[in-house]
């Protein structure tokens, strides 16, 4: 059976993008037809300027809601990162796999440095080398798929780098993964900069959509959504990004197609409603579970824990296999 990994930074309050370009199909089609691993991904939520406490709380708020949006422990593993030590101990090898002159042409790195410096706040070294962490959080399982926003396709291609050099000069050891994408809404916009992605670390404004907020709060925020001056609703990604963001969206809830569906709509603000309408009901019932999983916080631990018990079974017999590859002398 292949095996999928994927995971959720908590670094904000999850959104309509992590619903739809990963959650979602973790959800409905992962966790059924692979052995699928999941993870909040805690460490990568320490590469920029953090709030413990709010790192702590948005990690139990992330892991409840992967369960509340239907990740079931009974068919996947949901755990959390920092509770596996192979995730650190395989980063380290792959640090001595990478080289810096790879991890400073990353995008992210690039953008989020570049943001850090004009704020005047120092870079950590660990926003450089996040994507090696990354990179040992897929491979350490194994991973056949990695299903993700397009957003991390850079990452991955990484991650595939690295796992075929380290096998080429110390053996087999690590498969080497791909990344697979939603067919749509792989990239949800922010509704009120639709050319930047929706993104839940940005700061929190009416364009982002989180899975937690009241229902009037996000038809608001999807009725005030930027468009343009035309009136014609075409489906056009680099002409009208606003209105094509609100058709990807609608259809990613409705099963449709963007481009069909823009010729269904006579008017912006009938595509406005329905779109609305289409996310207030998917989100619906994940939030309903959430409210009722937060009132069971120790259910959610034991989940947790029986997850990083089984993640770490998966992960220590390659992650000892890349130690001894390397020419470490094993443990007596
Ligand atoms: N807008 C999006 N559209 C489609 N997919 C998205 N994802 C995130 N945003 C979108 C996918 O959700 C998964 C988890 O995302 P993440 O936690 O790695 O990143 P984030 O939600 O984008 O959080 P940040 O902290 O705001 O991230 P960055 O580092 O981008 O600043 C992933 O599969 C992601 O593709």
């Amino acid at each position: 059976m292949k095996r999928i990994f994927s995971g959720i930074k908590p670094t904000g309050h999850l959104t309509l993008g992590n619903y739809l370009g990963a959650l979602r199909r973790w959800v409905e089609t992962d966790q059924h037809q692979a052995d699928a691993v999941f993870c909040v991904v805690d460490l990568h939520a320490l590469t920029v300027e953090h709030d413990p406490g709010r790192v702590r709380r948005l990690s139990r708020q992330a892991a409840t809601l992967m369960l509340a949006a239907g990740l079931d422990p009974e068919r996947c593993t949901v755990f959390v990162q920092s509770h596996v030590d192979e995730h650190a101990r395989l980063s380290y090898l792959l640090e001595c796999t990478a080289t810096d002159g790879e991890l400073r042409r990353m995008i992210q790195y690039k953008e989020k440095g570049a943001r850090a410096r004009a704020a005047g706040e120092s870079v950590r070294l660990s926003l450089l080398t996040y994507p090696v962490l990354m990179a040992a959080d897929i491979l350490a399982y194994g991973t056949d798929e990695v299903p993700v926003g397009e957003d991390q396709t850079q990452h991955v291609e990484l991650t595939r780098d690295l796992a075929v050099r380290f096998n080429q000069r110390y053996g087999h050891t690590f498969t080497v993964p791909r990344a697979t994408h939603p067919e749509v809404a792989a990239r949800v916009m922010d509704l009120q900069d639709p050319t930047s992605k929706m993104g839940k670390s940005h700061e929190p404004g009416s364009g982002i959509v989180y899975l937690l907020d009241e229902p009037d709060v996000t038809r608001r925020k999807i009725m005030r959504a930027v468009t343009d001056s035309g009136h014609e609703v075409r489906y056009d990604r680099a002409e009208r990004p606003g209105l094509a963001n609100l058709l990807d969206i609608l259809a990613a809830c409705t099963g449709g197609d963007p481009e069909e569906l823009a010729g269904a709509y006579p008017s912006y603000g009938a595509l406005k409603k329905d779109t609305a309408d289409a996310v207030v009901e998917l989100l619906r019932p994940v939030r309903e579970r959430h409210a009722e999983l937060v009132t069971d916080p120790g259910a959610v631990d034991a989940v947790l824990r029986r997850g990083a018990e089984r993640a770490r079974g998966l992960a220590r017999p390659r992650v000892d296999a890349a130690y001894a590859a390397v020419g470490l002398l094993p443990a007596g």
